[in-house]
């Protein structure tokens, strides 16, 4: 670990930051494996520059855990179905254990069906997505995910929140090259993002959220205060929300965004809801050059002139910490140490 008082910046190795967050965990009652589990999750955003889910959410964790809302050692049940859906009670814990519970399982299920579904319910998941897809992408399988989370959007046209920030995930393998990976919620920003803004005393674009009145502004305090968020792209967006309602809540048997009841629990910030995985082996597709016509088409995107593919920023963000390191502000490393007294 090296300190720059100059800078205010403390700069880790990816192993550093895991070992502490790790011990965070472990310290507010989560138990060794799970803590193995969140803490990799969590550096892994920090490391890639997936700030809106990285340390940030430290603290949200830590005060989730110590209000007793999520059980942060529980042991998830899997329910094998005997085919291609398996399902996951994660126990009212976080969903990345229940995932990792299951896993291996639905590699075996997609490469006997060419096709697999895992949906976890009672599940906690504060992370980004894609740490959940990516390495499916890297075995060579095609996934897609969907989370929902707490009631925070409205839906197009609306006049109340219902829906939450749910994030879609999608990765696919390319020839010679890392995945095409994309993670977005589909809100017009998620909520960590306004959080982070709020903090930073920034107004947002126009067009990410409304007022507690339902008039629209730019100022994150007025929509985390009573407002709310809408959805992207207007009715289109908005229905990629249901969806993901429909998929990760009514389809896994987990709460809708609007559904569960935190009020008891003070200083609870996990969503508990649910996540649908639909994993395909591209190889059943049978016309054997799946990862060539996904770099041809990426690599005409480009051409065409999209300035950079989704998952771009975050491998350079990558490639920068391994060779750099993963820079904390002082502050926030101050937070990270504060968490373990
Ligand atoms: P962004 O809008 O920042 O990015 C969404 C996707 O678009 C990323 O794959 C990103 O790639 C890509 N992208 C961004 N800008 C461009 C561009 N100019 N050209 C091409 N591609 C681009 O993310 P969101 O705010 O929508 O979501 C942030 C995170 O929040 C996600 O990881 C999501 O999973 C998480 N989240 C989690 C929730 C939960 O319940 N657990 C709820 C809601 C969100 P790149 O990363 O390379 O920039
Ligand atoms: O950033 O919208 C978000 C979010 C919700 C739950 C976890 N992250």
């Amino acid at each position: 670990m090296t300190e720059n008082r100059q800078d205010e910046v403390v700069v880790v190795s990816f192993d550093e930051l895991t070992d502490l967050l790790e011990r965070i965990f472990i310290r507010h009652g989560v138990s060794a494996p799970n803590a193995a589990i969140l803490a990799r999750n969590c550096a892994a955003c920090q490391r890639d520059g997936s700030h809106s889910h990285g340390i940030f959410r430290i603290p949200g964790y830590v005060s989730t855990l110590n209000s007793g809302w999520v059980d942060g050692a529980a042991v998830p049940v899997v329910d094998d179905t005997g085919g291609a859906y398996i399902r996951v009670d994660a126990k009212n814990g976080f969903t990345q254990p229940a995932f990792f519970a299951a896993r291996d399982l639905l590699v075996d299920r997609v490469k006997e069906h060419g096709i697999g579904l895992l949906a976890i319910r009672r599940s906690h998941h504060f992370s980004a997505l894609w740490p959940d897809v990516e390495p499916f992408a890297e075995e060579g399988l095609v996934a897609l995910a969907f989370v929902n989370s707490m009631t925070c959007v409205v839906p197009h046209g609306g006049t109340r929140p219902l829906y939450g920030t749910n994030p879609i995930a999608f990765a696919a393998p390319r020839k010679d090259e890392p995945p095409f990976v994309f993670d977005l919620a589909t809100s017009a920003i998620a909520n960590g993002d306004v959080q982070i803004a709020a903090r930073e005393g920034r107004l947002l674009p126009e067009g990410m959220g409304v007022d507690k009145d339902g008039k629209p502004t730019r100022d994150p305090k007025e929509i985390l205060n009573g407002g709310a968020l809408l959805a992207f792209g207007g009715h289109k967006g908005s229905t990629f929300a249901l969806m993901v309602e429909i998929l990760a809540a009514a389809l896994t048997g987990g709460f809708f965004s609007g559904e569960f009841d935190w009020s008891e629990f003070k200083g609870a910030q996990t969503p508990k809801t649910g996540q649908l995985f639909i994993v395909i082996d591209p190889e059943r597709g049978g016309n054997g050059v799946f990862r060539e016509r996904v770099s041809e088409i990426c690599a005409l995107t480009v051409e065409a002139g999209q300035s950079r593919l989704p998952g771009d920023r975050r491998l350079l963000e990558r490639q920068r910490s391994a060779r750099e390191g993963i820079a904390l502000s002082a502050a926030d490393h101050a937070m990270l140490l504060s968490k373990l007294a």
